[in-house]
């Protein structure tokens, strides 16, 4: 049995979401953030020495690292959903927003959540770290185009792990009516009744500032 190690209000979520699209049986451990430094509880350091979240634990293997985890539970569990047939460009594709997701577009998003936590001495770089972002979300939503998926008809992994960069980019106000296509994209993910089974299962979702 897969057991999600689950922060509240983080990644994780969407593994829950991932489940839930498979229909693979999971427990969920839930795991609370320190609501001052919004860390994630020491106990998560018994289960991955680095104590974040997402990490899962399969019958004793330990995966961490969300692009991983989605890709793990894919391969294993996934009986040809979720990714294109191997060797094909929407494979690459696919492959290519995984990582894309984590590697590139959580940078600017970071970067500014915590410039703006320093203040005015953070002026010049924030305003870098700002056309960085509006880039991004341009990009991301040139990608899409027309397409209902990142992938084109079919929902993949790659929409799984992008969905939370683009959650965390609404829920600052970074993510608005200047990218239709990408709010389009995120409600229509979030009309889809896996995801919603998933928040049922994760508890409260709150991208907090
Ligand atoms: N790139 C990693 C990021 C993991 C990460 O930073 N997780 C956050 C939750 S969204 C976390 O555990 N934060 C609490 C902490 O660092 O104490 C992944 O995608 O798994």
């Amino acid at each position: 049995m897969v057991i999600v190690h689950h922060l509240n209000n983080s990644r994780s979520q969407r593994i829950l979401w991932l489940l839930e699209e498979m229909g693979t049986p999971y427990e969920v451990m839930r795991y609370e953030r320190d609501r001052a430094t919004m860390q994630a509880p020491a106990e998560l350091r018994a289960v991955h020495s680095l104590g974040k979240s997402p990490v899962i634990d399969d019958n004793g293997l330990i995966v961490a690292e969300s692009g991983a985890i989605v890709e793990y539970l894919a391969d294993t569990y996934g009986h040809g959903q979720m990714v294109p047939p191997p060797g094909t460009a929407a494979a690459l594709r696919s492959n290519y927003w995984v990582h894309y997701a984590e590697g590139s577009a959580m940078t600017p998003l970071l970067l500014k959540l915590y410039l703006n936590r320093i203040g005015d001495a953070a002026g010049a770089m924030l305003s870098r770290v700002q056309t960085q972002l509006t880039a991004m979300l341009a990009y991301v939503e040139s990608e899409l185009g027309a397409n209902p998926f990142l992938v084109g008809d079919t929902l993949t992994i790659a929409d799984i792990q992008m969905s939370f960069p683009l959650e965390f980019a609404a829920v600052r106000g970074d993510l608005d009516a200047t990218y239709p296509g990408l709010v389009a994209y995120l409600a229509r993910l979030h009309a889809r009744p896996a995801y919603q089974r998933a928040l049922g299962r994760g508890g409260p979702y709150e991208l907090l500032r």
